[in-house]
């Protein structure tokens, strides 16, 4: 058949309009038209000639066609705003004038009148008129469901998502869905929080009742997930809900989590030393094989989290990277993003309110960080705590924020069963066929109070009127299946006396000792640091040297780096000469652990280059841009070598390669700060991962973090990595802080760090050099690095005579280089002046050690550059104070007690470094305040 056949009157007008656009734009008419156009070439001039004498074209016809074109597509858009998506109708949908064919000038009439293909897609497929296929489309757009997908710039994704929505591929009856299985887990989840509540009434444990549906819907997309081949998949969360993800997707037995609520008294024998303190039990993680050693086995994980809401989001972002990243060959890591699924469950309030949440979508696409799409849930019960919508966010839907990111987003109304698995087939399906991330709000509401102790009533007296009579869920979906007669009143009672009956089995046979499972770290192996051989010869070190150095034949490197390269060349001519200096210790550490079979990722703000311009991990051809990193080409290497420039976030990248760290712990992963002050920046991953995630979750991590830390009159913002910070959080072995001084100490500490990966894993926290990366006090010999190990403290190599010592000066990082620099050094025996490189573990048997060498000293004096409140110092002095125990007295010297780090300018700056120095070598015993620096005994 002609396919213009069907278009005469009114329709050839409308469709040669169509067609005028179709020859500028193709992909500006939609999927049917664009074929009809391609299969029967342009409308015959015939056709609306003869429309215009057959059937002459009024102008009012014309308008109706095109009415009922922009209706259709005002409800493809703007549907969702009428959606019925509020489980308890508390909240009604805003709607949209543009979705009511009367603002259209159009009624059911005139729609009657006009074809079903005015309307295009699969909702026209098979009607009878436009009018039909409009009803269709509202019955899709309209529903339970809001799809919220025009956002999406990419005309593809676009157009298959408008497609299997309005085919209803992943519904029944396209789709089945099996109905008692579906209502045997709402009974399931339900039957576990009632018994929860009965059993331990009040008990806080954030039940996912008001929206049940979370469960099913993860049964989904893992089901999905696991068909196409993904062999992991990865579950964050908050409170919300967790128990029963807990329960029923991560298989926590019944009997551990009553014994949890139990909270037995257990044995702590041996577990205080290790400084483990446990957490909440709705914070606790879960590890999983599902079908055992099967070949198509499964493994569901979920990390542990604190309760700062979405700060897991870039953990779980990064323990993905690391799954799907192979890093055993040479060369850059390979990926396969096909196995690994990840999945985020975030809070309605959370969602749009925590920063780190943005920071985290901003990840999605960015290749260092890519993991081939994450599915979102939001767990919206449209309060947060006490505070409705509009105190939450400014957006119209809580998802508002994944808009900017091209995520469509599946709004759903939590009591619909059916449409909330359409959503989870559709999110899996997009993500699988795509690569990217997709969003599902649930829509549901919270039955108790925000805990179950809390009464809702008192914020939100109406709703909760409303709530507390509302059905479940499962009693409405039961309900309808039984008016289906798809399943009998007595089949749906007896699912629930058998889930009910399963938790009371498991609280009959309950032992809390027995079933109670702490999460304990491992037990560090005593002494291993302090052994671990790190040198390597100098003459595979130049091997490795010369390898770094080749560049593929026509690679030109810049002009101004040729020089540099050119020196190093000549690096190891003589063992014994300072040749090495701070970035080329670096590279031939990273190569050697690589030849080590150690795989490497480092990232952070333009590491690449180095924010000081020294690095040069990347080159780049200086006519052509081609990218060279070495460090994937040397032929040394035994392992992979990633390094990404990172956006420009501290709390998320931090985020995501603790989550890296902990996921692949083989791997030695750095994070660079720009300078180090921007880590605070990060403070809650710190605090509640970093430092804290040992002795709460037993993890063991070893995320490298390179501080750019040191006073050379930068102002308050570019002088410190705020060790103090991270000194203030060190107890139990939970990690250890460096601020060394020489390229070699640097060698041997990156080189422990990557060599205790698996024996002695612990967090690393480096303040790294700024004007001293090339300084030649810093720079090193070859031999330095082919002998020896790290010095957690290093003695002053110029005193000849101990006992003329009388004052003991111990400091750490760069203010040591100050003093060796210091005229008043030259002729001074009587100043021994000690690096402590390692400040925890603190070195208290080394420095033990150096307070009987020097015994006739008349003070210790413990120097610092930064604040009295800042720096080591308040860190330092009790453990001096135990070592020294009143033998000599104990002398702070540094600047006075400050709320900012440093003074704004270089001139105030240099008065008070020169102060400093001053104070130590002038070794009257009386206090001083020079300016803003103080010389006191303590
Ligand atoms: C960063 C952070 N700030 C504050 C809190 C305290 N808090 C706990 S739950 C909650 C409300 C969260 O609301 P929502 O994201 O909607 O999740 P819901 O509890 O409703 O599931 C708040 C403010 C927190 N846990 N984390």
């Amino acid at each position: 058949m002609n396919p213009w056949e069907q278009f005469t009157g009114a329709n050839a007008g409308y469709v040669l309009e169509l067609y005028e656009r179709y020859q500028q734009d193709p992909q500006s008419v939609d999927e049917a038209t664009r074929q009809a156009f391609a299969a029967g070439g342009p409308p015959p001039e015939t056709t609306s000639t003869s429309a215009t004498t057959a059937a002459p074209t009024d102008g009012t016809s014309v308008r109706a066609g095109i009415a009922a074109y922009t209706l259709a597509e005002s409800i493809r858009r703007f549907g969702h705003l009428a959606a019925r998506l509020d489980p308890i109708g508390f909240h009604q949908p805003v709607g949209d004038p543009s979705l009511d064919p009367a603002a259209h000038g159009l009624s059911a009439d005139a729609l009657r009148q006009l074809p079903a293909d005015l309307v295009g897609g699969p909702a026209s497929r098979g009607a009878a008129h436009a009018l039909d296929a409009i009803e269709r489309l509202r019955g899709t757009y309209c529903s339970t469901t809001g799809h919220d997908f025009h956002h999406v710039f990419v005309p593809a994704e676009r157009e298959w998502l408008r497609d299997v929505v309005e085919s209803g591929h992943f519904r029944p009856p396209h789709s089945a869905v099996n109905a008692r299985d579906l209502l045997d887990r709402l009974t399931q989840v339900d039957s576990f929080e009632r018994f929860l509540h009965r059993t331990f009434t009040g008990k806080t444990r954030f039940s996912v009742e008001g929206l049940d549906m979370m469960i099913p819907i993860l049964d989904e997309i893992i089901n999905d997930a696991a068909s196409a081949g993904v062999k992991h998949v990865m579950i964050a969360m908050a409170h919300r809900g967790r128990l029963n993800v807990l329960a029923h997707v991560m298989q926590k037995p019944y009997a551990q989590i009553l014994a949890e609520f139990k909270e037995p008294l257990f044995s702590l024998e041996g577990r205080v030393d290790i400084g483990w303190m446990g957490d909440v039990k709705y914070h606790a993680g879960a590890r999983v094989a599902r079908n055992g050693s099967a070949p198509d086995t499964l493994i569901l994980s979920m990390p542990p989290n604190p309760s700062h809401l979405e700060a897991v989001d870039p953990v779980l972002n990064g323990m993905a990277r690391a799954a799907l990243t192979d890093a055993k060959h040479p060369g850059a890591p390979t990926y396969r993003k096909h196995e690994v699924l990840a999945i985020l469950i975030h809070g309605d309030a959370a969602f749009p309110g925590q920063g780190i949440v943005a920071e985290t979508l901003n990840l999605s696409r960015l290749q260092g960080y890519d993991v081939g799409g994450m599915i979102h849930i939001i767990a919206n019960n449209q309060l947060g705590f006490t505070a409705d919508p509009h105190e939450s966010f400014s957006t119209s839907y809580t998802s508002g924020l994944a808009r900017g990111f091209k995520i469509p987003i599946t709004h759903v109304n939590a009591d619909d069963p059916v449409a909330c698995i359409e959503a989870a087939r559709l999110a899996w399906a997009y993500r699988h066929r795509f690569g990217f991330d997709y969003l599902i709000d649930l829509v549901g509401y919270r039955r108790y109070g925000h805990n179950e102790g809390d009464e809702p009533a008192f914020t939100q007296p109406s709703l909760y009127g409303r709530v507390t009579s509302h059905p479940t869920v499962r009693e409405q979906y039961a309900a309808a299946l039984v008016a289906q007669g798809m399943v009998t009143t007595a089949e749906a009672e007896a699912m629930v006396q058998r889930h009910f009956g399963a938790m009371e089995r498991a609280y009959a046979e309950l032992k809390p000792e027995r079933d109670f499972i702490p999460d304990y770290p491992a037990i560090p192996t005593a002494g291993e640091a302090q052994r671990v051989v790190t040198a390597v010869s100098v003459d595979r070190l130049a091997e490795i040297n010369a390898q770094l150095l080749q560049v593929p034949d026509g690679f030109t490197i810049h002009r101004k780096l040729e020089r540099g390269r050119e020196r190093r060349k000549g690096m190891f001519a003589d063992p014994a000469e300072r040749t090495i200096d701070w970035a080329a210790a670096e590279e031939l550490a990273y190569a050697s652990i690589l030849a080590d079979g150690i795989p490497i990722r480092l990232t952070g703000e333009d590491v690449e280059r180095g924010t000081f311009s020294h690095r040069h991990a990347a080159l780049h051809d200086a006519v052509t841009g081609q990218k060279l990193i070495p460090l994937q080409t040397i032929p040394a290497a035994q392992a992979s070598f990633e390094i990404h420039n990172s956006p420009l976030t501290e709390n998320a990248t931090i985020g995501f390669e603790f989550g890296y760290n902990i996921q692949e712990p083989g791997r030695l992963v750095l994070w660079e700060g720009q300078y180090g002050d921007f880590i605070n920046g990060a403070q809650t991953i710190l605090d509640e991962f970093v430092t804290s995630g040992r002795a709460k979750w037993g993890l063991a991590p070893s995320l490298v973090l390179l501080l750019p830390h040191g006073y050379e009159g930068q102002g308050p913002d570019h002088s410190s990595g705020r060790l103090e910070r991270f000194l203030n959080a060190a107890a139990d072995q939970n990690m250890r802080v460096a601020n060394c001084t020489t390229a070699a100490q640097f060698f041997h500490l990156l080189r422990r760090q990557a060599l205790l990966l698996h024996s002695d894993p612990l967090p690393l926290v480096v303040m790294t050099p700024k004007s001293l990366l090339r300084h030649p006090m810093t720079a090193s010999a070859p031999r330095e690095l082919a002998e020896g190990r790290f010095q957690r403290v290093i003695d002053d190599a110029a005193i000849v005579s101990p006992a003329k010592v009388k004052r003991l000066v111990l400091c750490s990082g760069k203010v040591a280089v100050d003093l060796f620099s210091a005229e008043a050094r030259k002729d001074n025996s009587s100043v021994a002046i000690v690096r402590v490189e390692q400040l925890y573990p603190f070195p208290d048997e080394e420095i033990a050690a150096l307070l009987q060498k020097y015994s006739k000293l008349k003070d210790v004096c413990w120097v610092q550059e930064e604040p009295e409140n800042m720096g080591a110092w308040e860190f330092v002095r009790p453990l001096l104070e135990q070592l020294i125990d009143g033998r000599w007295p104990l002398r702070y010297i540094g600047r006075v007690r400050n709320s900012s780090p440093s003074e704004g300018f270089a001139t105030w700056h240099a008065a008070n470094q020169r102060a400093i120095v001053e104070g130590v070598f002038d070794q009257k015993a009386e206090a001083k305040t020079l300016d803003r620096v103080l010389s006191r005994q303590v």
